[in-house]
């Protein structure tokens, strides 16, 4: 089966209905089917803004986003959002069962999917630590979870679904180096195109490209290696 999940921004401009200003203004870059990109930026750039055009959250206003070549504007919404796996900045679990919380990406999966999923995400020991494990209830009335182990959940959450296109928005921010580089190295073995928004430079070292946002605009993208050449701004950042 060939490659799916490469995504392209073509000039995209981007305001929210409410607002005259551009959020996001002339964005191009484009990620292969399997390919891993970072995007970092100060806050406020527009990250999160970005990611929300793949999924159709909102539409260009300028330019196109093109999942596999097509404008996701001319895709059918359910077909477009089967294929992308979304985990927002802002954690959301709800007071149920750790299993529950997982299988809400895909109501009908599996116990055995649900722990796959939970061991990518590098959250399975975790959970078989817990009093009743994937029976273990979170949230209000159960056990609470720490920062990092939400974030690992809801990565979890997106991978029992799949995805050709996965969209992680700062959501490893509370994962210590080792635990990121693990949970990296497994999404690269399901070799889904991820867009992996980050603050820390520990996790752009693996990705193919890395764009460098400021303000609404691209300010500089390519490896590692190049912006380690051509951008101060990121020379910069790895140093700090
Ligand atoms: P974001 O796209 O949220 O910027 P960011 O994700 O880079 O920031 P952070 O690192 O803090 O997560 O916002 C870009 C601009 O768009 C900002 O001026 C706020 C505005 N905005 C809205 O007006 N409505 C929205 O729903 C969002 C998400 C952002
Ligand atoms: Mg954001």
């Amino acid at each position: 089966r060939p490659l799916k999940g490469a995504v392209e921004f073509r000039q995209v401009g981007f305001r929210y209905p409410d607002s005259d200003v551009n959020v996001l203004s002339d964005i191009s870059f484009s990620a292969r089917a399997g390919e891993t990109l970072a995007i970092m930026g100060s806050t406020g750039s527009g990250k999160t803004s970005l990611l929300g055009l793949i999924p159709r959250l909102y539409e260009a206003d300028e330019g196109a986003v093109l999942v596999d070549g097509i404008d996701n504007r001319k895709m059918e919404l359910e077909t477009l959002r089967r294929q992308i796996g979304y985990v927002p900045q802002e954690i959301m679990l709800f007071s149920g069962t750790v299993a529950e919380n997982i299988s809400w990406g895909k109501r009908d999966a599996s116990l055995d999917e649900i722990k796959d999923a939970a061991k990518r995400a590098q959250i399975h020991e975790t959970i078989m630590k817990l009093p009743l494990q994937y029976d273990t209830v979170i949230g209000q009335k159960g056990v609470n979870l720490s920062g990092g182990q939400k974030q690992r959940l809801s990565i979890a959450r997106a991978l029992v679904r799949k995805p050709a296109i996965l969209l992680l928005d700062d959501c490893t921010s509370a994962l210590d180096v080792r635990t990121e580089s693990a949970l990296l190295a497994e999404l690269k073995d399901l070799s889904c195109t991820i867009l992996l928004v980050t603050q820390k430079i520990s996790s752009t070292a693996n990705a193919d490209t890395i764009l460098l946002m400021d303000d609404g605009r691209l300010l500089a993208s390519g490896s590692h290696h190049e912006l380690m050449q051509n951008s101060l701004l990121y020379q910069r950042i790895y140093e700090s």
